[in-house]
C-alpha cells in the first residue's frame, strides 16, 4: 500500500493564464487538436465500468483528431486518439464499458484482452463516483495485473449533487495508486490526470499497488507450473499468471483460447501498430 512519489511538480504553463471559461482551462500540459496517434512515445488504456465517463475523458484530452474504427475481426468500435504532455506524445485508447476482467461479452473481451495483452504503458481506470463499490471490482483486478495504474474518480459532480463524499486521499493510500477526482464534463481534474499519467508513464511517479498476495503453497505451485508452461507455449505472452489463474479456475473461455492459441488476439494488431511505430 505504498504510493512513492519520487518528485512531485507541476511545470507553469501560459496555457494556465489562458481562458478561463474554456473546459480544458488549467489542462497546461495538454496539446491536443491536430495530433496523429503516429510515433507516439506511450499507449494509455481508458478502461472502466459502462458509462462512467470514459469517452468524455477521451474527448477532453485528445480533442477533435480522433481514429475510429472497429477493432479487428469485431463490430466493437475502437477511437484512438493523442495528446502531448510534458515533451512526449500519448496514445489514448478509449475502451468499451466492462465490470471485470472476467467478462466475455463482446466488447468486455476487447476491452479484458487489450488491458491484459495490450501492454498499455498506463491503465486508467475511470471509476463512477456515486458508485464506488461497483466499480472497484474492475480497479482491484487491474490493480492485480499492474503498477501503473491510476484510478480517475469521474461524476463528482453527481457524488456531490447526491450528497455522497468520497475520500479519495483514503481511497488512493487504501489502492496503492493514484486517485484523481474529476467532473470530466465539465472538464475538472483533466490537468491533474495528464500530470499524473505523464508521471507514471516516465516513471518519475511509481506505485506498490495493494494485492491479494501469494497463495496458499501449493496452489501457489500449481499456478507457477501452469504459468511456466503457459509462458514457453506462448513466448512473450503477458501477465501468464493471471491466465494460469483462469485455467485452474476451469474459465471455459480461456481454456477455449488457450486451446485454440487465440489468447489475446484482440490486442494483436494494437500491439503491431505500437511495434510499427518505434515504441522505445
Ligand atoms: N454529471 C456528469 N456527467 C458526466 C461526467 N462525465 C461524463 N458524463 C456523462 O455521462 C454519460 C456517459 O459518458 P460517456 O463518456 O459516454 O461514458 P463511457 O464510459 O464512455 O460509456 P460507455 O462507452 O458506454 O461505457 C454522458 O451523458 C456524459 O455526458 C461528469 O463528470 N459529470
Ligand atoms: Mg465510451
Amino acid at each position: 500500500m505504498l504510493l512513492t512519489l519520487r518528485r512531485a511538480r507541476r511545470p507553469e504553463n501560459p496555457v494556465d493564464r489562458g481562458c478561463a471559461t474554456c473546459p480544458m482551462a488549467g489542462s497546461a500540459a495538454v496539446h491536443r487538436h491536430g495530433l496523429t496517434t503516429e510515433g507516439a512515445d506511450y499507449v494509455v488504456a481508458l478502461a472502466g465500468n459502462p458509462n462512467t465517463g470514459k469517452s468524455t475523458v477521451f474527448n477532453a484530452l485528445t480533442g477533435l483528431r480522433q481514429h475510429v474504427g472497429n477493432w479487428p475481426g469485431k463490430t466493437v468500435a475502437r477511437a484512438e486518439g493523442a495528446f502531448l504532455a510534458a515533451g512526449k506524445k500519448f496514445k489514448l485508447v478509449d475502451l468499451p464499458g466492462t465490470y471485470s476482467l472476467l467478462s466475455n461479452s463482446a466488447d468486455e473481451e476487447v476491452a479484458r484482452d487489450f488491458i491484459l495483452f495490450g501492454r498499455p504503458d498506463v491503465t486508467v481506470v475511470v471509476a463512477d463516483a456515486t458508485a464506488l463499490e461497483r466499480n472497484l471490482n474492475l480497479a482491484l483486478q487491474v490493480l492485480e495485473i499492474t503498477d501503473r495504474a491510476v484510478l480517475a474518480l469521474n461524476l463528482m459532480d453527481e457524488a456531490e449533487r447526491k450528497g455522497i463524499a468520497v475520500d479519495h486521499r483514503a481511497l488512493a493510500r487504501d489502492l496503492g495508486v493514484p486517485v484523481v477526482p474529476m467532473a470530466a464534463r465539465r472538464g475538472q481534474g483533466v490537468r491533474d490526470l495528464v500530470d499524473v499519467v505523464a508521471r507514471m508513464a516516465t516513471g518519475e511517479l511509481a506505485c506498490r499497488p495493494h494485492r491479494v498476495g501469494s497463495f496458499e503453497p501449493e496452489l501457489e505451485a500449481a499456478v507457477q507450473r501452469v504459468a511456466d508452461a503457459l509462458r514457453q507455449a506462448h513466448p512473450g505472452l503477458p501477465n501468464a499468471r493471471w491466465v494460469a489463474l483462469r485455467l485452474l479456475e476451469g474459465d471455459p473461455n480461456v481454456i477455449r483460447e488457450a486451446l485454440a492459441g487465440t489468447l489475446g488476439e484482440g490486442a494483436h494488431s494494437q500491439i503491431l501498430s505500437i511495434e510499427e511505430v518505434g515504441k522505445s
